[in-house]
């Protein structure tokens, strides 16, 4: 094992740094090095004792990220159609937005200032930190963001369960024998809400111990390793509810447990009642019999989690199949268990600034509700065009790529090119931001100070670490909450009129941190505790550190938020759910579209390196019999309908999906600033999605994205 250098070294200095890498959930710890003042390659850090050198080939290629020639690295202004853009200076950039938003307040009062916060800000702890805070001093005050293509069903089942919508139970990996894997892909995705950056080693220790079980449409990376059972998309919540069904009846739920820490249960064994064995088999096509094996096997092992993911929040049922997952866990005695279902144990506790995180009936159009302060991005566009108080007339997008990420294909970006004002936040132009008035530059997370915020709840060993910046900013680009800070200060001097005036005090998400560490319990209380920790004390040690020594320590009933202590086992707005659910015919006629995400792709936007790019091509999934129905060959190219749109697809054949479904990756169909991504393949399969409100699933306001009934035809 060759030894990386542990000194700190300044942001450009030559030399091997010691970071970590803010890509995915795994929070992998990088070493960097820098010749010249630029980064010259990306490896792993052997010596970090959360990933201990594990990394995938994104983290080692975001150095051409870094260095990518495509990068925006000067404001820029729009000056004619769609991606025409000149360079301005920062000074002209944020004044010229502070007058038009003056401007647009001045002549519209009634209209709103939107704001789309994307996935890759979630990795920044001075966004989560500061973020919102100062979105909201700018004035935005209809929030967007991608958690309702991604997880908003879970934040809901958790509200509604423990009170919470910002805390999420995680599986005890590290003592867990017997695994349910349901809509992940962990060997893929490395995990979420879920921090284990060698999950697969985790998984392969259950396996050995026990079982691993992976209930996926497809059968995935993660499911060829291990057991794999091939549900039909968007249908879970019928096995789930037939498992939960049958643990009742053959007395296998904890009843200690439910007297003691629950309540409604009475409620919750009546509502899963109608959820025989046969009518789920028929609904999933799984064998009734398998579905009782898996049901008992799970319930007899005490150290046991059913874990799912993001291929169960996209669906039309997600929160009721979210829900679900939770109670198996409840009732079969598996909740804040050894290696069972817990919480974790950030010192931190991102829970405490949004107890509740969920407002039903929020959205000015569509009465969708809001999740964690975010509207379902399903309204964006109609939020947009339908004129009325609280019409978004100017927005700020900051690191989110919706026009190819969210539902809403053309009329969205019709949509945001008819907006007054557009601020992009990124280091590319992209689909989405090639329609703002000004794209800002901003940094990438190699170009900044960070601690994995995101991950400290999910962590199945807890773990801290500080990184500085590698390098300094490239070009001009600056980190968002600089950016945000400038705009208040010029909207700040403009209302009081006094051109001179820029004493804004400008906050420091670093000085943030430290006070939360400091004072939290694994902190040294300002100095009381002097083996505590500190910030001071984090960048002494480089490489990071595990806390309460890699283990969950605490106990999860005190995280339940209801003022009664209980877990809710039941809500009358379930009840709804079910109903739907039930009246809902089988429509065996159509296919179902649902997703999957590659190794060398991360969303959108690791589509302009060569080296990830080269060896992939996104392709319709299909299996044989569905193909051979349709007089379809392998590699042929064909047409996907559905909600009134079509688009292009390359044909795979295989018997890796189900059949009655097909499967295609998100993220492409490029036409930015980006021009090895441009010349890619590939299309905007969420042009696809339904745009109607009554479509999405009304409980969190998912966009509804796998499981969509699309036909399939031949190219004319
Ligand atoms: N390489 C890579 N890693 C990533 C990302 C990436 O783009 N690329 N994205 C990151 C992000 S933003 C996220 S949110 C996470 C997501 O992390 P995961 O949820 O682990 O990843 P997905 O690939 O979305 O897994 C969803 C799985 O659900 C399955 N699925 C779809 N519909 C259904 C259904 O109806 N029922 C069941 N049971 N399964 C279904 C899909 O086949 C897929 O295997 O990954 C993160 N990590
Ligand atoms: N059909 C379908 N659709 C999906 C999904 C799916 O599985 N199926 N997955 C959904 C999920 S889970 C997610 S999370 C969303 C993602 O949705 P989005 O967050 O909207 O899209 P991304 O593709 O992640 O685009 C991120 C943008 O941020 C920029 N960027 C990267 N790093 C930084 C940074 O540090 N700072 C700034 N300012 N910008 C940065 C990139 O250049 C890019 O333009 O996609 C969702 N859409
Ligand atoms: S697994 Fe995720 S965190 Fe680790 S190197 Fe790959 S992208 Fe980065
Ligand atoms: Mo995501």
């Amino acid at each position: 094992m060759v030894d990386v250098q542990s000194a700190r070294l300044k942001p450009g200095e030559d030399g091997t740094h010691i970071t970590f890498c803010r890509i995915c959930e795994a929070f992998c710890g990088l070493t960097a090095e820098v010749e010249a003042g630029k980064i010259i390659r990306i490896g792993p850090d052997r010596q970090n004792p959360h990933s201990h050198g594990h990394i995938c080939i994104k983290g080692t290629a975001m150095l051409d990220v870094v260095n990518d020639e495509d990068r925006v690295l000067h404001p820029l202004r729009r000056i004619g159609d769609p991606g025409v853009f000149e360079r301005v200076s920062w000074e002209q950039a944020i004044e010229g937005i502070a007058q038009t938003l003056e401007h647009i307040e001045a002549s519209q009062p009634d209209m709103a200032i939107g704001g789309y916060i994307g996935n890759p800000l979630a990795f920044s702890s001075a966004h989560l930190l500061l973020g919102r805070l100062l979105l909201k001093k700018i004035g935005v005050t209809k929030l967007f963001s991608a958690t309702s293509q991604d997880s908003n069903p879970r934040h809901v089942a958790s509200y509604l369960l423990y009170g919470w919508g910002v805390r999420l139970a995680l599986p005890d990996l590290k003592y867990c024998n017997f695994l349910i894997i349901l809509g992940a892909n962990p060997l893929v995705s490395h995990g979420s809400v879920l921090t284990a950056p060698r999950i697969r080693e985790d998984l392969q220790a259950i396996a050995a111990r026990g079982r691993v079980v992976v209930v996926d449409p497809r059968a995935t990376e993660t499911a060829k390793k291990f057991e794999h059972v091939a549900i039909a998309p968007d249908k879970d919540v019928w096995l789930l509810g037939a498992m939960l069904n049958l643990i009742f009846n053959e007395k296998l739920a904890d009843e200690e447990f439910l007297a003691a820490s629950t309540c409604d249960v009475a409620a919750l064994r009546n509502a899963v009642a109608g959820f025989s064995l046969e009518r789920a088999g028929l609904e999933c096509g799984l064998e009734p019999e398998a579905i009782r094996e898996l049901a008992i096997a799970f319930a007899s092992e005490p150290r046991a989690a059913i874990y799912s993911r993001a291929g169960i929040c996209r669906g039309r049922f997600s929160t009721l199949t979210n829900f679900f997952v939770d109670c198996l866990n409840i009732v079969s005695g598996k909740f804040g268990r050894k290696g069972g279902w817990r919480f974790g144990s950030s010192p931190l506790d991102g829970g405490s600034r949004m107890a509740g995180g969920y407002e039903p009936g929020s959205s000015r159009i569509g009465g969708l509700p809001a999740v964690l302060g975010c509207l379902p991005s399903v309204t964006l566009a109609d939020e947009i065009l339908t004129p009325g108080d609280g019409q978004i007339r100017a927005m700020l997008l900051a690191g989110g790529n919706a026009a190819l990420s969210a539902p809403g294909g053309d009329r969205l970006a019709q949509a945001l090119n008819s907006l007054d004002l557009l601020v992009s936040l990124d280091f590319y132009m992209t689909e989405t931001n090639k329609f703002a008035h000004y794209i800002l530059p901003s940094t990438t997370f190699l170009e900044r100070e960070d601690v994995p915020l995101l991950g400290l709840n999910q962590m199945v060993r807890p773990f801290m670490q500080y990184t500085d910046a590698v390098v300094p900013p490239a070009g001009e680009a600056k980190p968002e909450y600089l950016i945000y800070q400038l705009i208040v200060a010029a909207r700040a001097r403009m209302k009081s009129g006094n051109a001179s005036q820029n004493k804004l005090v400008y906050l420091d998400p670093m000085m943030a941190f430290d006070e939360k560490l400091r004072a939290s319990r694994v902190g040294d209380k300002f100095g009381k505790k002097p083996d505590g920790l500190s910030l001071e004390g984090l960048k002494a040690s480089p490489h990071g550190e595990l806390l309460d020594d890699g283990e969950l320590t605490q106990d999860s009933l005190p995280k339940i938020a209801h003022s009664d202590g209980k877990i809710h086992l039941w809500h009358p707005q379930l009840s709804d759910e079910l109903e739907r659910l039930f009246a809902e015919g089988q429509k065996s006629t159509v296919l179902r579209l649902f997703g999957r995400r590659e190794l060398k792709s991360i969303n959108s936007w690791m589509h302009n390196v060569e080296r990830l790019v080269r060896s992939q091509r996104p392709t319709l999934l299909m299996h044989p019999d569905d193909a051979a129905e349709r007089n379809m060959d392998d590699g042929q190219n064909v047409i996907i309908t559905a909600n009134g749109e079509q688009v292009e697809a390359t044909l795979e054949i295989t018997v890796d999906v189900v059949r009655g479904s097909v499967n295609y990756p998100h993220g492409w169909g490029h036409a930015g600033g980006w021009k090895r991504a441009n010349g890619t393949d590939g299309t905007n399969i969420n042009a696809l999605a339904p745009r109607g409100f009554a479509e999405v699933e009304q409980l969190s306001g998912a966009s509804f994205l796998d499981g969509i009934p699309v036909e399939v035809l031949h190219l004319r």
